[in-house]
């Protein structure tokens, strides 16, 4: 394992190199200067500091815009701790600029799983005051739901749930439950602890959003959340057009590889299949998109793509793009089958869409690799249907955006940190009043999150007329749709 500066002693934190700090922070100001949402934000509320002493712990890809997010809440007053979301996610000189500004980071690019829930174990554990040992956070950024995971399951240990002495279901599954052990001998009643001072989490991301919901119909949603992902100017931007340039950003850092003229798959035709399909159309290639949902497969053909499945494109295909949050989707079977140097890539927030413990288990099938996050796996000749083929298997599954390139660009990952910093500040102020479920922001937000970004693009607003709203039945400043309303 690489030498990764781990001086906890007399700094807290964990990067990779902390000499890499000067290139982060070169790299953070040229990110801040395309975040004109957030940083207008940063500005409006700096003298007050809302969040003055606030314990504030965020979970989500550690780059240099996730940098200006984490220097805005801190501006605001929060004391916080972050970590990364992804393995492969972290830009290791912005993780070193973070630390060597005094914010406690633990995130490196290429993390064991067991470096990763460490590090989420730090990015929690706020230090005790003279009457307390060490604390959990208020406050919590979430971006895929496994901090907020892993207390539910601490405080379901410390009520006696078996579930972390049952075998792990798969080897991530078997860390984490290792990791809560260990936790219980080491800090017992640690998570119920942890569980009593929190007063909220935003979650950032679609699945991570879909988890919230499962916990709060089973009833076990132990706090007050906000799902920033349904932000119209988040997942309508973030998901849609910064995928729709950061896919073909993974794709080409990690093979060179020619798009134009190749048949590619995208699995899933929501926010992020929809940005997804239009780059690789855009780069000339031929399209093909597999959805179960009738209402997106019709959206999907209405634009002219094909809709199929992936089965009747095993062969024809020479990228295979999964987006659909889902699990399963290229099956080892699909891959066996695959035309002979096909290139296999996720986008979605987990690696579970590509059947990646069985491909790295499979009998048969031997893996080479090509440079970091770009494996070539070679079926032998028993395999069915194609023997002695290979294929390409980028970031080992994982999201290919943040896995083999810098992720989306700043200007969209602006909008969606205005969001989450508004829903921060949002939790905070209603602390005491929020009952534990699922929350949004309210619309008018949503359009000044937008308002804060139209100036640096050159936008020019028409001014509506008292009369024009009173006709149309809307206020002259907004709202200026209904809830109801699909941009
Ligand atoms: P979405 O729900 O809008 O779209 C997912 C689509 O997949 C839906 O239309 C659904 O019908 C379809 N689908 C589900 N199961 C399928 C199957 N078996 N076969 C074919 N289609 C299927 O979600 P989204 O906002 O587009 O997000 C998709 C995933 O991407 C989520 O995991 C989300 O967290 C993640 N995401 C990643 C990034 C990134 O930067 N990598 C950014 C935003 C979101
Ligand atoms: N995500 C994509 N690009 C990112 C970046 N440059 N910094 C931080 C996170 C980034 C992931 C987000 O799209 C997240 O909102 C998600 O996964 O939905």
């Amino acid at each position: 394992m690489n030498a990764v500066t781990q001086d906890t002693h007399t700094h807290d934190y964990k990067v990779r190199d902390i000499a890499l700090a000067e290139l982060g922070r070169r790299r953070i100001r040229m990110a801040e200067e395309e975040m004109p949402g957030l940083m207008r934000i940063r500005a409006r509320y700096a003298q007050s500091k809302p969040l003055k002493g606030v314990r504030l712990s965020g979970s989500l890809h550690m780059t240099k815009e996730t940098a200006v997010l984490i220097e805005t809440l801190n501006t605001l007053g929060a004391s916080v701790r972050w970590a990364s979301c992804n393995i492969f996610s972290t830009q290791d000189d912005c993780a070193a600029a973070i630390a060597a500004a005094g914010i406690p980071v633990f995130a490196w690019k290429g993390e064991t799983l067991e470096e990763y829930w460490d590090c989420t174990l730090d990015m929690l554990t706020h230090p005790g005051d003279g009457t307390h040992n060490v604390r959990g956070p208020e406050l919590i950024v979430d971006d895929g739901g496994d901090a907020t995971l892993l207390i539910h399951k601490g405080v379901d240990m410390e009520n006696g749930d078996n579930w972390v002495n049952t075998p792990g279901a798969n080897h991530e599954e078997q860390v984490i439950k290792n990791l809560l052990k260990r936790t219980a001998k080491e800090r017992p009643g640690f998570w119920k602890k942890v569980a009593a001072g929190w007063k909220g989490v935003s979650e950032e991301t679609t699945t991570g959003v879909h988890r919230l919901y499962q916990m709060m119909e089973a009833g076990k949603l132990l706090v007050p959340a906000i799902n920033v992902n349904d932000s119209v100017t988040k997942s309508k931007f973030d998901n849609l057009y910064g995928c729709r340039e950061s896919l073909a950003d993974g794709i080409k850092r990690a093979t060179d590889l020619m798009v134009a003229g190749k048949v590619a798959v995208v699995c899933g035709y929501g926010d992020v299949g929809k940005g997804c399909a239009h780059s690789l159309k855009g780069f000339g290639a031929r399209v093909i998109i597999t959805e179960i949902d009738p209402i997106n497969a019709l959206q999907a053909a209405m634009e002219g793509f094909q809709v199929a499945t992936v089965e009747d494109t095993l062969g024809i295909a020479d990228i295979y793009v999964t987006t659909t949050g889902n699990k399963d989707i290229i099956t080892l079977e699909h891959m066996a089958a695959m035309k002979n140097n096909a290139l296999v890539c996720n986008i979605g927030h987990f690696d579970n869409e590509i059947q990646m413990d069985r491909l790295n288990t499979a009998r048969d099938v031997t893996r080479e690799n090509i440079k970091p996050q770009v494996d070539r796996y070679t079926f032998g000749v028993t395999s069915s249907n194609n023997g002695g083929h290979s294929i390409y298997m980028l970031a080992e599954g994982r999201l290919v955006n943040l896995g083999c390139a810098h992720g989306h660009p700043s200007f969209v990952m602006s909008n969606s940190f205005s969001n989450q910093t508004l829903a921060q500040l949002d939790l905070w102020a209603n602390k005491d009043k929020y009952e534990k479920t699922v929350y949004r922001l309210p619309k008018k937000l949503d359009e000044e999150v937008a308002r804060l970004h139209l100036e640096q693009i050159g936008v020019k607003l028409t001014k509506l007329t008292p009369e024009q709203a009173a006709y149309i039945g809307v206020p002259v400043e907004g709202p200026y749709k209904p809830d109801h309303y699909r941009y």
